[in-house]
Order: C-alpha cells, then sequence, then structure tokens
C-alpha cells in the first residue's frame, strides 16, 4: 500500500519509523512518504494560512498549496475536467462526477490506481473499523493534514471531482491538527495489512472486528502466574474445555458492552446474536 501524507509538520510522523508500521515499512508492505506543504507555497513566508471569509477566530488554510500539492502528487489524467466550475449562470462546464464514500473501492484505470484522499476533520463522519478494514485493501491512500479552523472547503469539492474524499473524524473532541488522527488511523490500517501482526487471527477477534465481534468490545484477558496477589485467573480458562471458554468471553464481552458502551448493544444485529447471548 503507498500512503502520502501531506502536513506542515512532518516532524509528527517519525513514530512510523518504530514498531509494527517501522517493520511494515522495511518489509515492503507500507510504502509511506510525508510531504511539507510549505513546498508548494512560492512566497518568501511560505503561506498556508488566511483570515476567515465572513470574519471570526482563527485562520483558514489557502486553497493553492493544497491544490498544487495534490495536482503534484496524483496528477490530473489529461482529457479529465479540470474542475473549475465557473460560476457564471448559464456558463462553463457540466458539473463533472462527485468521487466520495459511495464511490467503489479505488479503481484500477488505464493510467494506474487513483488515490483516496482522507481529510481529518472533527466534521467528518465518525472513522470505524469497518473504514480501516476497507482502507487496508486500498492500493493508495493520500492523507491531508489540516490546522487551524481547517482547509479552504473548495479543495475537498475539487478533489472529488477526480479522486473519492472521505472527510472523518476520529470522535467528539477537538484536536489541534489532523497530524495525530492520521497517525491514529495509519496504526488502524497497518496492523490489517497482509504479514504485518504476527498472528492474523488476532485481528478476527478485536474490538468492532467484522463477524462475531462487530459492537462488542472484547472483554478481560490473562496470563501467568496463576494467582497474583492473591487474585486467581477465573477457573474457566485453565479447564481446558475450549467451547465454555468461548462462551465465558462472549459474556464478558457482552457483559463489558452494556456496562461501557450500552448505545452499541441495542445495535447488536440479530445474524451476530447467537441464542446463548440472551441469557447474559
Ligand atoms: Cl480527525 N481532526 C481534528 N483536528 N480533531 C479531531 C478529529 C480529527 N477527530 C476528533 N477530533
Amino acid at each position: 500500500m503507498k500512503l502520502d501524507v501531506i502536513t506542515i509538520f512532518p516532524e509528527y510522523f517519525a513514530p512510523l519509523d518504530i514498531s509494527l508500521l517501522g517493520k511494515a515499512r522495511r518489509a515492503g508492505v507500507l510504502d509511506v512518504r510525508v510531504h511539507d506543504l510549505r513546498e508548494w507555497t512560492h512566497d518568501r513566508h511560505r503561506t498556508v494560512d488566511d483570515t476567515p471569509y465572513g470574519g471570526g477566530p482563527g485562520m483558514v488554510m489557502k486553497p493553492d498549496p493544497w491544490g498544487e500539492a495534490l495536482d503534484a502528487l496524483a496528477p490530473r489524467v489529461p482529457g479529465t475536467p479540470s474542475g473549475t466550475i465557473p460560476s457564471a449562470p448559464g456558463g462553463g462546464l457540466p458539473t463533472p462526477p462527485v468521487l466520495d464514500e459511495t464511490s467503489p473501492a479505488t479503481s484500477e484505470g488505464a493510467s494506474g490506481p487513483v488515490p483516496r484522499l482522507i481529510i481529518p476533520t472533527p466534521s467528518g463522519r465518525p472513522f470505524t473499523q469497518a473504514d480501516a478494514v476497507r482502507y487496508a485493501a486500498e492500493p493508495w491512500l493520500i492523507f491531508a493534514c489540516g490546522r487551524y479552523e481547517g482547509i479552504d472547503s473548495r479543495v475537498a469539492e475539487e478533489a472529488r471531482t477526480r479522486m473519492p474524499v472521505d472527510e472523518v473524524s476520529l470522535g467528539d473532541f477537538v484536536l489541534a491538527g489532523g497530524e495525530v488522527a492520521v497517525l491514529v488511523m495509519v496504526e488502524a490500517i497497518g496492523r490489517l495489512l497482509p504479514g504485518v501482526l504476527g498472528n492474523a487471527d488476532s485481528v478476527a477477534d478485536d474490538s468492532f472486528a467484522p463477524g462475531a465481534m462487530e459492537s462488542l468490545l472484547e472483554g478481560p484477558v490473562y496470563t501467568k502466574p496463576p494467582v497474583w496477589r492473591e487474585r486467581p485467573v477465573p477457573d474457566i480458562l485453565l479447564s481446558g474445555h475450549h467451547g465454555a471458554i468461548a462462551r465465558w468471553r462472549r459474556d464478558e464481552a457482552l457483559r463489558r458492552t452494556a456496562r461501557h458502551r450500552p448505545e452499541l448493544l441495542s445495535r447488536l444485529a440479530p445474524e451476530v446474536l447467537d441464542k446463548h447471548d440472551r441469557a447474559v
């Protein structure tokens, strides 16, 4: 998988060299390139922001450096619309097709793969494990890290005329910029790539993993010693009864979900519930 990151703080991405993702990069499963947005500025101060139209606090990222960066990383295929839609009434080109999360997975055309552009923003739709699974199957992702009050809206709008664009949020809180959000998403995606995790089975048992664990939180885990500070490991885990252990784990997952995320339980699809779940 090829991964481009555009940011004004390339130093934020040093952690991608270590641990699991570092291993994936050295193994050649993951090709990450971090780009400094200021390379696509042309003024002495390498300006990337300006005051917001309509007034208000904070600054907005200027569209020009972003447009040039995206043109450089994902060159427009000759013959496709420029994306400049003249606003003059009755004039201009027909609106080009809009590519978004409902578009099919990145397709391999005659000119090679089209990247998916991912823009982290607290006003995006929630990023979930299902997105991580979908993104892990794509050949090429571009992450655009906004700062300040965000990126001029026309950047995403114009990019949508030539690649799928997803605006995604990590949750209901506000970060200072997209960099940390991108590190989070790249780790969630990277650990799903073939050959990155030691034990491929561990992915299926994850909280939120598609299948039996969809909408469930994983329960407690234990290792040796069998008694620690007078606290024994639950007997069932030492019993060797694999069926009973699986049932116990599922009951614990249901209990933990009820306690920490009650709204997830009402979302459980009937087909992922087994006939013993109701008793918990
Ligand atoms: Cl994806 N970006 C920023 N800046 N803040 C966030 C976020 C993303 N998700 C939650 N808060």
